[in-house]
């Protein structure tokens, strides 16, 4: 598939996705989601890709939401399948074995903000903004955000945001848990690839079953999460990568991980 809305990079094992529409601040259409979801299925299946990161073209915007031209035109029944349709691509993207970090770069907004919060961890430029500024157009978030954001922080906070419709900016997104770090802009990417360089380096099956349980397990009861990571904990000892990490500290080395699921 060629790519007309997105960017696509691979280098030493790190995938850069750009949303690439900055006229309409890398607006989400329907062709933009369905690349995302063509690109999630290809990182999925690339052994090589170890880590991928998401950002926006441009200076301005990451994602500056749903294209507001196309929801405009949308009846009941479209709207639901369009909500549902760029749910399924978000989950996928939050379901990839691999890390996800969101390089957020300008405006995160609406929808931008739902893909950003489905990444594993975000950073932030300073000059980037979050928000779930749908109600001021009469709609709700679609794309998960009633349900990601009261996770990330909290149902209180969660819903002065959805309900005031308020932006609010990456210092601020910093102190609420939105975001792990804040750089200036020209540095941002230098920062994300540099912690993407590190967790590449890690084993992948260690990280494939680390992001597994976490996610599945926040989702649980804690008991039942605790089960799950005792079983991909055995899972992860069975594997060459464990063999590897536990004789390299012993003989003082570092490890160098294969990613090899069975020895
Ligand atoms: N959709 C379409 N076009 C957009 C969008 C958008 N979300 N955001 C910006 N643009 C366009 C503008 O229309 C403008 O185009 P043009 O130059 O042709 O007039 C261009 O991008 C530049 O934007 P501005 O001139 O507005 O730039 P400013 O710097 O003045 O403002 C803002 C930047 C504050 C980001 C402003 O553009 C804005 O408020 N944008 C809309 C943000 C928003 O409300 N996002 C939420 C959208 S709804 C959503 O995401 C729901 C997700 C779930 C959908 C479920 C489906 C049913």
């Amino acid at each position: 598939m060629t790519y007309e809305n997105l960017l696509f990079d691979v280098q030493d094992g790190i995938a850069v996705v750009t949303f690439n529409r900055p006229k309409a601040l890398n607006a989400l259409n329907g062709a933009l989601l369905s690349e995302l979801d063509n690109l999630i299925e290809t990182v999925a299946g690339d052994e090589q890709i170890r880590v991928l990161i998401l950002t926006g073209a441009g200076e301005k915007a990451f994602v500056a939401g749903a294209d507001i031209t196309e929801i405009a035109e949308l009846s009941p029944l479209q709207a639901k399948r369009f909500a549902k349709r760029g749910q399924d691509v978000i989950n996928r993207l939050q379901a990839l074995p691999i890390p996800v970090i969101a390089a957020v770069n300008g405006f995160a907004l609406g929808g931008g903000t739902e893909i950003a919060l489905a990444a594993d961890f975000i950073y932030a430029a300073k000059s980037a903004t979050f928000g779930l500024p749908e109600i001021t157009l009469g709609i709700i978030p679609g794309f998960g955000g009633t349900q990601r954001m009261p996770r990330r922080i909290g149902i209180g906070r969660a819903k002065e945001l959805i309900f005031t419709g308020r932006m609010v900016p990456a210092a601020e997104a910093l102190t609420m848990g939105i975001v792990n770090a804040v750089h200036p802009l020209d540095e941002l990417m230098a920062a994300v690839r540099k912690t993407a360089a590190v967790i590449a380096a890690k084993g992948r099956v260690s990280l494939r079953a680390a992001k597994d349980v976490i996610n599945r397990g926040t989702e649980t009861e804690l008991g039942h999460g605790c089960a799950m990571e005792v079983d991909a904990f055995a899972l992860c000892i069975a594997s060459p990568d464990a063999k590897e990490g536990t004789q390299a500290f012993l003989e003082k080395r570092k490890p160098q991980f294969s990613g090899v699921l069975e020895g």
